[in-house]
């Protein structure tokens, strides 16, 4: 009886006397310093204002979204002369930091030394989070440069590696995709077999096989479009006869190497992305 007195209380106090506006959504991928998705298991994302935790959250199987994490953000309507909604409510152009928690260690990604901002109630922000170390300070890891300038036969000076050769948006290994397109794909600089490319290989009665090189542990989504504006998910299978009951339009490679899909034959455009 006495705790359902205080929660009565505490329903009516004034902190709680305002609706909250929406909340402010960040969401996108956690890599490490070779570009691989962090998988779920014991990982957390954890928002910080200023040394206080505001949210933490789980990551989430890469597989069954577009992002594995998610941090929804309550924000104050800061109306004047009232309290916070909450103790953890945010207000749009707040200052935060986040660190990735990973088995107990604390990793701080490369995105959060431009201190990102909270933006307004109901939006949806992505911030891609990539873990390590970026002296050189172009977004990629210097980890994933080192490896990239040792595959394409540099060696390291009496000051180390010339990072300065490898930057985020060149095409080191002129493939025609940009290095942090290759960190994302887990496509190999010096091999432009492992380029990210779909190919129509065989074209049946029903079906169309369609062929692609794929990196263990990333995920690959197939979409089609009949204008090439509009795309949307196209499900495929992985043998011809499941072709016409198949719902999966994204999979996760259990293997690095060659991969062949089947889809419904159509005239549609075709277009992969991968994770
Ligand atoms: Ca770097
Ligand atoms: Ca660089
Ligand atoms: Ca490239």
């Amino acid at each position: 009886m006495v705790v359902l007195l205080g929660l009565l209380l505490s329903t009516i106090s004034p902190a709680w006397a305002f609706p909250p506006a929406p909340y402010y959504t960040i969401y996108g991928d956690v890599r490490d310093a070779y570009g691989d998705l962090i998988p779920a298991g014991d990982a957390s994302v954890i928002l910080y204002q200023g040394d206080k935790e505001i949210l933490r959250e789980r990551l989430t199987n890469p597989g069954q979204a577009d992002h594995n994490y998610q941090l929804r953000l309550r924000i104050d309507m800061m109306r004047v002369a009232t309290g916070s909604y909450s103790s953890i409510a945010l207000r749009p152009d707040d200052a935060f930091t986040i660190a990735i928690n990973v088995g107990g260690q604390l990793f701080y990604p490369l995105e959060i030394a431009q201190a990102p901002v909270v933006g307004n109630p109901a939006e949806r922000r992505r911030l891609d989070l990539t873990l390590g170390v970026d002296s050189d300070g172009d977004g990629l890891p210097d980890s994933w440069e080192e490896s990239q300038l040792h595959i394409a036969g540099y060696q390291p000076g009496l000051d180390g590696w010339d990072l300065s050769l490898i930057d985020r948006d060149s095409d080191f290994n002129n493939d025609g995709i940009s290095n942090w397109a290759d960190y994302t794909a887990g496509t190999y600089t010096d091999d432009h077999t492992t380029t990210l490319e779909l190919k129509v290989k065989e074209i049946g009665s029903e079906y169309m096989r369609l062929e692609f090189y794929a990196i263990f542990g990333r995920i690959y989504r197939l979409e089609a479009s009949s204008d090439l504006v509009t795309w949307t998910p196209l499900p495929f299978a992985v043998s011809a006869a499941e072709q016409d009951t198949a719902t999966n339009t994204t999979l996760r490679s259990e293997t690095t190497g060659v991969t062949n899909v089947y889809v419904s034959r159509s005239n549609s455009f075709f277009r992969l992305i991968s994770r």
